[in-house]
């Protein structure tokens, strides 16, 4: 394949091997089909390959963010915390290769750059990374929405003497921060789970914060038997409770709204919630979401703790966010973070008083002063939703590529297929509740409508399915409106494209809500794939099934 002659490949190529391409592939094979993952990784686990930095954690609790489609497997598989950290949650990817023994149909250190649609064969004509090519009937990226880590675009970042190190690539042998001063630039979940185990191992930290986050304590602790117990006695119902809630995650959901009680009681609601920890304190009540002053009583309690926390008034003040509501950007949660600014070993520079001059070989210089570090780490986020689609050359029909559609921001139809794209499908795209919800939870329920519309696909004998753009149309409309009710576009976060300059500015995942979401995908198969269009199989286009 390496003579750069198109082959055919499998029929169907799945882009990733994290824990959607890993279900994916599953799915694929249960059903027969021929199908073959490309992982630019050495291993599976996707985002949790790459995020191994020190303190990397998931903010879901052990409980909730695993597979539920293999009753033995959740049965079987133990966690350990109550949140678990990167090792292990690598760890349990590494499980489900081997258990569902898939490891023999991913092909790793392979990158997807490019594929254009062959509309003469209805193929994928997708070149790999090495210059080889295949031609897949169906391309399924399953790119993950964080995984096109971003370096800032700071004037002289590439002069600096020591090493530089992303929390989004970090070094698979570690690093010894151990004699050393650190920058950290960023303070956004990576960062503020980074730096205070970072503090505990550097000679000295230097934390550089451009925007301060809200964050509340994530009250880890070695996983309760009882807990685990508890959950895995009755794991279907949950599991089937979770995917009708709004992030496919249970909480401890209040039926009311903030300012219906008074202050005593919104006090201690919140308090109860904060020493219990987790996100759960963001369902103190139900609409802090959506209005502004109730968002603000679960703000100044935040604040009030930082006050509380930090030693010196002024890193306080500097900690404190005030401009824009709770939650409208991923809460963080944390481990010590507010604490980590009382160690004598700790710095913070506020860049919007401070800002960055510049990184010079020695460190990093804002407008005061330089600040000496021997290695620096970029916890700076993502090209967040379409960064990896993006990275890879896309082009669909009349060779129109991906980017120039998206120009003005993402565009497809509920999130899984964008209009003049034929057989191409996104897992937890722009468009869908992905980010907003536990991950695993949406992924499970994409993979398995991509799995059945194939499966219906083979059954009608059609070689191509794809999206009509009036629906498309409807649905990105649908996905705006629903945004525009809600304060999370208050905020200029990753989810409005904010973070990444010339980016277009729209709220790109849905907000209406996994269960939500789940009724209208399930009601557009139950009509027909209504809003998507299947074309006819042609000669060289028919659909195979495996040998096996
Ligand atoms: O990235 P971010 P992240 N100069 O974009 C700063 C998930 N996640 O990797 O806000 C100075 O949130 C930037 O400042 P500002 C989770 O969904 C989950 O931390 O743009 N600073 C910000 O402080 C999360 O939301 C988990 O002003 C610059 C930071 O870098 C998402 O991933 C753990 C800068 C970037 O924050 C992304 O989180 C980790 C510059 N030029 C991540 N450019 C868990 O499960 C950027 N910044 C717990």
């Amino acid at each position: 394949m390496s003579d750069g002659i198109p082959t055919d490949g499998p029929d169907i190529a799945v882009v990733g091997a994290g824990f959607a391409g890993l279900y994916m592939l599953h799915r694929l094979r249960g059903l027969g089909f021929e199908a073959l993952a490309y992982e630019a990784g050495a291993d599976v686990g996707g985002t949790w390959y790459w995020n191994r930095y020190p303190g990397a954690r998931c903010d879901i609790e052990s409980m909730q963010y695993s597979y539920s489609f293999d009753e033995e497997l959740q049965q079987e598989w133990r966690w350990s915390e109550r949140f678990a950290a990167q090792p292990e949650i690598l760890a349990y990817a590494r499980h489900v290769a081997d258990r569902f023994d898939l490891r023999r149909d991913i092909r790793f250190d392979t990158r997807v750059e490019a594929a254009a649609f062959d509309e003469a064969r209805d193929r994928w004509d997708v070149t790999l990374s090495g210059g080889a090519r295949i031609r897949p009937r169906v391309l399924v990226m399953a790119t993950g929405c964080l995984s096109a880590a971003r370096e800032p675009a700071i004037p002289g970042l590439a002069s600096f003497a020591g090493p530089t190190y992303h929390t989004g690539a970090w070094p698979e042998a570690g690093v010894d921060f151990a004699g050393l001063r650190v920058g950290v630039i960023g303070t956004g979940s990576s960062g503020i789970q980074a730096i205070p185990v970072i503090a505990g191992e550097a000679a000295h930290l230097t934390v550089f914060q451009r925007t301060p986050n809200y964050s509340i304590p994530a009250g880890n602790a070695p996983l309760d038997p009882a807990h685990e117990q508890a959950w895995k006695g009755d794991y279907a119902a949950r599991r089937a409770t979770a995917r009708t809630t709004k992030s496919g995650t249970i909480y401890d959901f209040s039926p009311h709204g903030a300012l219906s009680v008074d202050e005593a009681a919104r006090r201690r609601e919140y308090a109860a919630r904060w020493s219990a920890g987790g996100a759960n304190f963001m369902h103190a009540f139900n609409d802090l979401a959506v209005d502004e002053a109730a968002n603000e009583t679960a703000a100044s309690f935040v604040r009030e703790r930082i006050a509380e926390i930090v030693d010196d008034p002024q890193v306080a003040d500097a900690l404190s966010p005030r401009d824009y509501p709770i939650g409208t950007k991923r809460i963080c949660l944390d481990t010590r973070y507010f604490e980590t600014f009382n160690r004598p070993n700790v710095t913070l520079v506020d860049l919007r008083r401070d800002p960055i001059a510049r990184i010079e070989p020695d460190g990093i210089r804002t407008a005061e002063r330089l600040h000496a570090c021997d290695a620096l780490v970029l916890a700076t986020g993502f090209d967040a939703m379409t960064g990896a689609l993006l990275a890879v050359d896309l082009r669909g029909r009349d060779g129109e590529t991906l980017r120039d559609k998206w120009s003005a921001g993402p565009r497809n139809h509920l999130g899984l297929m964008p209009a003049g794209f034929p057989n191409l499908f996104t897992i937890t795209g722009p468009g869908s509740p992905s980010v907003l919800s536990n991950v695993i939870v949406s992924i499970e329920q994409h993979v398995d409508w991509i799995a059945e519309c194939l499966a219906a696909m083979r059954e009608r004998g059609a070689a191509t399915i794809e999206s009509d753009r009036a629906a498309e149309d409807a649905w990105v409309e649908h996905v705006g409106a629903v945004a525009a009710g809600t304060l999370y576009p208050r905020a200029a976060s990753w989810y409005m494209g904010a973070n990444v300059p010339g980016k277009p500015r729209v709220f790109m995942p849905y907000i209406g809500g996994v269960g939500a979401y789940r009724q209208q995908c399930d009601r557009v198969a139950a009509a027909g794939y209504e809003g998507f269009r299947f074309g006819p199989a042609t000669l060289s286009a028919a659909p195979r099934r495996a040998a096996s």
